[in-house]
């Protein structure tokens, strides 16, 4: 519980005043963004009142064009991004390449583009229809270019090299999570002053859990070692709080903020059908990654922690496990281990 109170653009000049050098931008940057969530939740809440749902193309009755939501999400926050002047291109989920941003503040030494963002406009797109929490991821990283709008280079950066991640949730509250590497906060939504207020501050997930989240339709796809773990989880030994409870929801950022508050593992792991699995490294993984493990959490492709893959194109996929520290190391023990057999009878 927090007695403070202190808004998200408080928490985030704090934390920015512990670095003398620091000019502001990444403050700026982050709270265009917060913006921007705003105005997206807005919509999001009025999506069931108005007739937007699944229409793109067609005319409201204001005459203007009706947008479907996740369009909607990267419209504004491209918008808000450009806007703002901090950043020098912008990947979308969305958009098929990333988009080179020119400088705003070219007469200023001070003031540079000099960040790049990647954002899942709107996570969980699927059930965007049905009235089931959906969310927006970002990530910020900064250039590697030294001027000018910013290169595909800029933007293929290992998850090591981000220098910000968060969500924002659009549940029975709107909940913002960020990390700049000093710690994982939490901000709800007052929606009657407009401002997300500190609700949760240095969030550790806990080390083990009692809970899984994954599609287990396709447990006939998967490999031998996922089969195996997943049975394992099943089998009641009270000694290791078996059996796990199975939770999901099938939209990323709900079911991982739920992790992340009570524990959890969270899996997409790859499968015969999609042999690279389904989530996307740079919009999806790279920012949960971030944020997980400076919660004190882990995630891992199976084999390689997430933050050091070395990202070849923009939409690339990546198998994931994500969430409490020791599940994910057993699940690698079961995905990578010749023999787990010992394990699995245990
Ligand atoms: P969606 O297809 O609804 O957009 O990455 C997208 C994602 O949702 C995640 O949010 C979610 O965890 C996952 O895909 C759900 O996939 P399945 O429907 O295959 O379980």
């Amino acid at each position: 519980m927090v007695s403070k109170f202190t808004t998200f653009y408080r928490h985030i000049i704090d934390e920015e005043r512990k670095y003398p050098e620091a000019t502001g931008q990444l403050s700026d940057l982050l709270a265009d963004i917060a913006l921007a969530c705003k105005v997206i939740s807005l919509e999001v809440n009025r999506a069931g009142l108005i007739d937007i749902l699944g229409f793109t193309g067609e005319e409201n009755i204001q005459g203007e064009e009706v947008k479907k939501l996740d369009v909607y999400a990267n419209d504004v926050l491209k918008h808000v991004m450009k806007q703002g002047g901090h950043i020098c291109a912008v990947c979308s989920e969305e958009d098929v390449d990333f988009i080179p941003l020119e400088e705003k503040f070219a007469d200023n030494k001070f003031l540079t583009n000099k960040y790049i963002c990647h954002f899942d406009p709107l996570d969980g797109s699927s059930n965007i229809d049905v009235n089931v929490s959906i969310g927006t991821i970002f990530s910020v990283y900064k250039r590697i270019s030294k001027s000018g709008p910013g290169s595909l280079q800029d933007c293929l950066q290992k998850g090591t090299e981000q220098v910000a991640a968060g969500y924002v949730i659009y549940g029975s509250s709107t909940v913002l999570v960020y990390t700049t590497g000093e710690g994982v906060h939490s901000f709800t939504l007052d929606p009657s002053v407009g401002e997300f207020l500190l609700s949760n501050e240095k969030i550790n997930i806990p080390k083990k859990s009692k809970t899984y989240s994954v599609n287990e339709g396709n447990f006939c796809k998967w490999d031998k070692g996922m089969k195996k773990y997943i049975s394992y989880l099943k089998k009641i030994d009270s000694h290791t709080g078996r059996p796990y409870s199975s939770r999901y929801i099938g939209s990323l950022v709900a079911d991982f903020h739920r992790n992340l508050l009570y524990g959890g593992i969270f899996m997409y792991p790859s499968d015969s059908k999609n042999k690279k699995g389904k989530l996307r490294l740079m919009y999806e993984a790279n920012p949960l990654s971030f944020i997980v493990e400076q919660a004190g959490g882990k995630s891992s492709d199976g084999k390689i922690r997430i933050l050091e893959l070395q990202p070849e194109n923009l939409h690339q996929r990546t198998p994931l496990f994500i969430g409490s520290h020791e599940d994910v190391t057993l699940l690698e023990k079961f995905l990578v281990e010749e023999s787990v057999e010992e394990i699995a009878q245990s």
